[in-house]
């Protein structure tokens, strides 16, 4: 088996531990209070997000660029909840705490009741439109994310899996990178989050003593970090493979959606299928080196076959 040595790339609950509590103290921690805001630009027209900013693989926050959404200026938890509190969700699925079903209502009192000191709330990756689809409304296309490819290989319903991510103020989302070379296309609904970003080529090693080399990642170019917050109407887009962590400077929603690059269509698929030809022509090993993984890629593998319409028990449709 080959072990990954970037340990920014490692799935296992130490690695990730060990990256996070780099932001807390240390080299990492440091550099982040210093490190640059991202480009910020305003009034940017969808030629120029092309030219200036997705053909070069450059990363920007359109600021305002969705501040005449209704969702942008009516939305909060309790507007939510009021609108579809029946909707059941999964409530804390960040990696390494117990995740729990609960309506979303309960989720919002859940979160009401726990002001103060208590590990914040937050409820992860909420794909909305298997159960609150008459949001959706709310959260228009955006015109600069049309050329999501996914369209094309997958078919309308499988490229429009957005998702809400609505937390409590304190909550993390821990660094990582998106599956698939997708690229991040974010747009911040209600409340404000600090987004932490490196570059694609960031790598964590180790030093002499087996330890995490932080001081060596935030010397090396190649880790551009930057850090800023996304508010209200603002739209984050960051290329492929970006590394990102977010905290939550107040209770929040935004939405996550992703969009494939036509340039990144032969990795894409590449990945997935990786992912597929592991998991059925190696089981035996992959559950054994990734456990936390293999439910994951189970749960996102049925996820597609299902937006498909695909017929699991027929190989040619
Ligand atoms: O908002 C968050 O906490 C995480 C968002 C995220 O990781 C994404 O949109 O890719």
């Amino acid at each position: 088996m080959v072990i990954e040595n970037n340990l920014l790339r490692r799935h296992d609950q130490e690695s990730i531990d060990r990256v996070e509590n780099g932001f807390r103290v240390g080299p990492l921690a440091e550099a982040v209070r210093s490190a640059p805001t991202l480009e910020t630009r305003r009034g940017l027209s969808k030629s120029e997000f092309e030219q200036q900013y997705r053909e070069q693989l450059r990363p920007v926050v359109l600021a305002g660029f969705a501040q005449d959404w209704t969702s942008v200026q009516t939305w909060s938890p309790e507007h939510l909840a009021a609108r579809c509190g029946d909707a059941e969700v999964t409530m804390d699925s960040v990696r390494g705490t117990p995740s729990r079903r609960v309506a979303f209502a309960e989720f919002v009192e859940l979160m009401k009741a726990n002001e103060g000191d208590a590990e914040p709330l937050h409820l992860q990756e909420w794909y909305y439109q298997t159960n609150a689809p008459q949001l959706a409304a709310e959260l228009p296309e955006l015109d600069i994310a049309q050329y999501d490819f996914r369209r094309n290989l997958y078919g309308e319903k499988a490229s429009t899996n957005h998702q809400l991510w609505v937390g409590q103020r304190g909550g993390i989302t821990r660094l990582h990178q998106d599956s698939y070379m997708v690229d991040v296309m974010h747009v911040q609904i209600f409340g404000t989050k600090r987004w932490y970003v490196m570059g694609p080529e960031a790598k964590l090693g180790a030093d002499a003593d087996g330890e995490p080399d932080f001081a060596a990642l935030v010397a090396a170019e190649d880790t551009r970090l930057h850090h800023f917050d996304l508010k209200p109407g603002d739209v984050l887009y960051l290329p492929a493979n970006w590394y990102h962590r977010i905290e939550l400077l107040s209770n929040s929603i935004g939405l996550g959606r992703k969009c494939l690059d036509e340039k990144n269509l032969a990795m894409h698929i590449r990945q997935r299928m990786n992912e597929m030809l592991a998991l059925i022509l190696n089981y035996d090993e992959v559950a054994r080196t990734h456990p936390e993984l293999v439910p994951v890629l189970l749960t996102r593998s049925r996820a597609w076959a299902n937006r498909m319409d695909l017929d699991l028990s027929r190989l040619r449709p």
